[in-house]
C-alpha cells in the first residue's frame, strides 16, 4: 500500500518485480487482459475474488513496464476506493497470488539497484516526503532532480581523471606526461571550496528541513505564557497572575521564513518554593539545553532577573521587555538591546517577529534560494570527510611523496562514491531506505 491506512477518497497499492502483471492479472475482471494494457496508461478495471469471483471494487489500473517505470521492473499500480478493508482485503489477495509484502523504502531501494536513481536523489524522495514547509520542498525537490548528485558526481569525475593523470606520472616519471603537480593543486583545491560551499549550504538546508527550537525562558510571571499564546495565534498555555503558573513544558509549532520553528513554554526559572515547581525549573533548564535560540523574557515594569541573564549570556538568545504598555523599570530600560514588547496592546510584536525571522533565516541562509542544497546527515558527513580528504591531499601534492597525495585522493574518490552510492555496502543500504515510509 502506497498511501497512508485510513478512510480516504482512494488508496493505492502498487506491485513491483518481474512477475507483477501475472500476479495481479487474476483479481481483475478487465475487456483486455491486463498482460496486453498499453504501458503508462490508466485503465478502469473491476477487482474481484479471484476464487469465488465476487465483486469487490471498481478501481483505476495502469502497467508500467520496464524499464521505463520508477522502480525499473514491471509495476503494475492499483487505484482503488480508500478502505481500509478493502485495501487490506486486495493486498491480501495479491500476496496469495504470489508477491510478498514490501519493506519500508523497497521501491526506492530497487530503483537505486535498477539505476532508476543515483544515492543522493533515492534519499532526497525521503526528504521530500518529510518536508514541512514550501521551503523544505523546494530544496528536496532541486536535490531530487539532481541537484548535489550533479555536484558530487563533477567532483568524482574530477577526482578519477586527476588520479589517473597522477598515476601516469608515477609509472613514467623521466616521461614528463600526465599531470604535474601544480596543475593537481589547483584542481583540488578549486574542488575542495567547491565542496565547502556545499557543506555550509547543506547545513543551512537541514535547518530549513528539520527547523529550529526557541525556548522562551524567564523569571515567573514575566508573561512567557502569554507571548507564546500571541506568537501561536491561539490560546495554547494557561495565563495567570499568579507567579509559576507553568510547570509543564509547553510546545506549539510556527513558522517563520519557511522554517518551521518548535516554541517551548517553560515554567519561570525562580528559587523553588515545592518539588513540583523544582521539577518545571529543571525541566525549563532541559528545555534551554536542547534549544538552538533562547527567548529570554522579562517583565519590563520590575528591576530584570540578573541571575538568569547571566546564565543565559554566552547563548543565542533575544531579550524581550515585556509588558512594555507598564511604566518601565529604570534598571529594565537600561536592556537597550531588548525588544519591548506587549501582549495586551500588541505594541512591539511585529518587532519581535522581525527580529525572530532576522535569526532564523541567519541560519537558514543560502539554502532555500538559488543553488540551495539540502542533504541527509549521511551525505552530510560523507561531504565533511570529503573535504578533509581534500584539504590532506592538497598538502601533501606540496610536501610529501605523490604516493601519499594519490592514497588521500583515493579516499576523497571513495567518499564522493558513497555520496552517490557507486561501491556501497548492503549494510549501509539497509540503513538509508529502513527510515522510508511504506510503499515508497
Ligand atoms: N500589563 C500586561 N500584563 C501582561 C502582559 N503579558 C502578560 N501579562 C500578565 O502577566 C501575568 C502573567 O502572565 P503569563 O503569561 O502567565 O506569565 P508567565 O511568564 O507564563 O508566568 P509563569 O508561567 O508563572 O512563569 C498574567 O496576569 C498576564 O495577564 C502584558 O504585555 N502587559
Ligand atoms: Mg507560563
Amino acid at each position: 500500500m502506497a498511501t497512508p491506512i485510513g478512510e480516504s477518497a482512494i488508496g493505492v497499492i502498487r506491485v513491483s518485480g518481474p512477475d507483477a502483471i501475472a500476479t495481479v492479472a487474476p483479481l481483475l475482471r478487465t475487456s483486455t487482459p491486463l498482460a496486453d494494457f498499453a504501458s503508462h496508461a490508466l485503465r478502469r478495471v473491476r477487482v474481484i475474488d479471484p476464487k469465488s469471483g465476487e465483486l469487490l471494487d471498481d478501481a483505476l489500473c495502469a502497467v508500467m513496464r520496464a524499464p521505463r517505470s520508477s522502480t525499473g521492473e514491471d509495476v503494475v499500480e492499483l487505484s482503488c476506493h480508500g478502505s481500509p478493508a478493502v485495501l487490506r482485503l486486495i493486498t491480501l489477495w495479491i500476496v496469495a497470488s504470489g508477491a510478498r509484502l514490501a519493506t519500508p523504502g523497497e521501491f526506492t531501494r530497487r530503483a537505486f539497484l535498477n539505476g532508476r536513481l543515483d544515492l543522493a536523489q533515492a534519499e532526497a524522495v525521503a526528504l521530500l516526503i518529510s518536508a514541512r514547509t514550501d521551503r523544505a520542498v523546494a530544496l528536496a525537490a532541486r536535490a531530487l532532480a539532481g541537484g548535489l548528485s550533479d555536484q558530487v558526481r563533477g567532483v568524482w569525475a574530477a577526482l578519477v581523471d586527476l588520479i589517473a593523470g597522477l598515476e601516469v606520472v608515477l609509472d613514467f616519471p623521466e616521461e614528463q606526461v600526465g599531470q604535474d603537480c601544480v596543475t593537481a593543486r589547483a584542481t583540488v583545491a578549486r574542488l575542495r571550496d567547491d565542496v565547502q560551499r556545499w557543506l555550509t549550504s547543506a547545513r543551512h538546508g537541514r535547518v530549513v528541513h528539520d527547523g529550529l527550537t526557541l525556548a522562551l525562558v524567564g523569571p515567573p510571571n514575566a508573561g512567557k505564557s502569554s507571548l507564546l499564546n500571541v506568537m501561536l495565534g491561539h490560546d495554547r498555555a494557561i495565563v495567570s497572575p499568579l507567579a509559576g503558573t507553568t510547570r509543564d513544558v509547553v510546545e506549539g509549532t510556527l513558522v517563520l521564513n519557511g522554517v518551521p520553528v518548535r516554541l517551548l513554554d517553560t515554567a519561570g526559572i525562580d528559587v523553588a518554593r515545592d518539588a513540583v515547581e523544582a521539577e518545571g525549573i529543571r525541566r525549563s533548564r532541559r528545555a534551554m539545553e536542547e534549544s538552538d535560540l533562547l527567548l529570554v523574557v522579562l517583565d519590563g515594569s520590575i528591576p530584570p532577573a540578573s541571575r538568569l541573564l547571566e546564565e543565559t549570556a554566552s547563548r543565542a538568545r533575544v531579550l524581550v521587555r515585556a509588558k512594555s504598555d507598564l511604566p518601565v523599570h529604570r534598571e529594565a530600560a537600561a536592556l537597550s538591546d531588548a525588544v519591548p514588547a506587549s501582549t495586551v496592546t500588541a505594541g512591539g510584536l511585529e518587532a519581535l517577529r522581525e527580529r525572530l525571522q532576522h535569526e532564523v533565516e541567519r541560519r537558514a541562509a543560502a539554502a532555500g534560494d538559488e543553488g540551495g542544497v539540502i542533504a541527509s546527515l549521511r551525505q552530510i558527513a560523507l561531504l565533511e570527510a570529503l573535504h578533509t580528504a581534500l584539504v590532506a591531499s592538497d598538502a601533501a601534492l606540496v610536501n610529501a611523496p605523490l604516493e601519499a597525495a594519490l592514497v588521500d585522493l583515493r579516499e576523497a574518490l571513495a567518499h564522493a562514491g558513497a555520496i552517490l552510492g557507486v561501491d556501497v555496502g548492503d549494510a549501509i543500504l539497509d540503513r538509508i531506505f529502513s527510515t522510508f515510509c511504506l510503499g515508497k
